[in-house]
């Protein structure tokens, strides 16, 4: 527990609260320090099996708090890419657990990009993603780059990142930026019932598709299907799939543990 951000665990899933809604979750240097902190510490707690990330509030994050960023002492932007968000975004990546983004209201500048780094995102009806970087006179940072045109097509990426046009949910979930819809009211429950669904899946399986599912959007076919091949056989010998085949044969849900 930081001043600005919060982290609750219950049962199997953590919910990281960016707690800061009186300037809609900008991000300052302490709320990036520990946020970065909370992926690193969670990544390696083998009780968690699920992640949401979502925003206290009317707002998910605005991005970069720009009162900071006029600050005399405030690190030059490449710095503070380096040294805090770029880890931010790697941390995400890096872990196996997958994160779920859980936008209330508006997603800004590098609070949008954090929301694409995540493995799904679902939103509430008052969400919108606001591609802000152009309107200060910035280009888009923190893996907006990398993860839009994966996500939406280079077509769509282009619009957003050049007219900059805030997207809607109901437009987010059109051109596949989030998975679903729900409203305001129910998104944490939803979010909830996704972790839960995630968390009862194979923890070591689930980590080993979510590197797959990565490196697949950067590698050919055949680099691909030996990849696959590799992970089933480290998947195929794990307790896990023997208990997966025993509840099938038992006809029963599977208990896993990760080993
Ligand atoms: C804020 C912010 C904010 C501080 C609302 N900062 N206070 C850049 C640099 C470094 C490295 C990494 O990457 C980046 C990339 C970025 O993230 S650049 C993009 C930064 N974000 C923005 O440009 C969005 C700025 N905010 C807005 O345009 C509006 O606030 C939005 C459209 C998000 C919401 O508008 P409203 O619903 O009308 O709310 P509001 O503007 O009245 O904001 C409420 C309060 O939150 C207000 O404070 P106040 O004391 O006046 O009540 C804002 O100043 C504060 N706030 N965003 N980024």
């Amino acid at each position: 527990m930081t001043d600005g951000l919060r982290v609750d665990v219950d049962g199997p899933v953590a919910t990281i609260t960016l707690d800061r809604p009186e300037a809609l979750n900008a991000l300052t240097v302490p709320i990036k320090v520990a946020l970065r902190e909370a992926l690193e510490r969670l990544a390696v707690d083998r009780a968690v099996r699920a992640v949401i990330l979502t925003g206290a509030g009317r707002a998910f994050c605005a991005g970069q708090d720009l009162a900071e960023r006029e600050r005399p002492d405030a690190a030059p932007l490449d710095v503070e890419l380096r040294e805090r968000y770029n880890p931010i975004i790697l941390a995400l990546r890096a872990m196996g657990q997958p994160v779920i983004a859980a936008v209330n209201g508006v997603a800004a500048g590098a609070g949008a990009s954090i929301a694409f780094a995540c493995d799904l995102r679902i939103a509430a009806e008052d969400a919108r993603f606001v591609l802000a970087f152009g309107r200060i006179g910035l280009v888009p940072d923190s893996g907006a780059t990398w993860f839009l045109p994966r996500l939406v097509g280079q077509a769509r990426a282009a619009e957003l990142a050049l007219v900059g046009d805030p997207i809607t949910a109901q437009e987010a979930l059109r051109i596949g930026l989030v998975s679903r819809v729900v409203p305001n009211d129910e998104l944490l429950i939803e979010a909830r019932a996704l972790a839960d669904k995630v968390a009862a899946g194979a923890p070591m399986a689930v980590a080993l598709t979510k590197g797959a599912l990565d490196r697949g959007a950067t590698i050919d076919l055949e680099a691909a299907l030996e990849g696959e091949a590799k992970l089933q056989g480290i998947a195929g010998a794990s307790a896990d799939h023997a208990e997966g085949l025993a509840a099938f044969r038992e006809k029963r849900a599977p208990r896993f543990t990760g080993q």
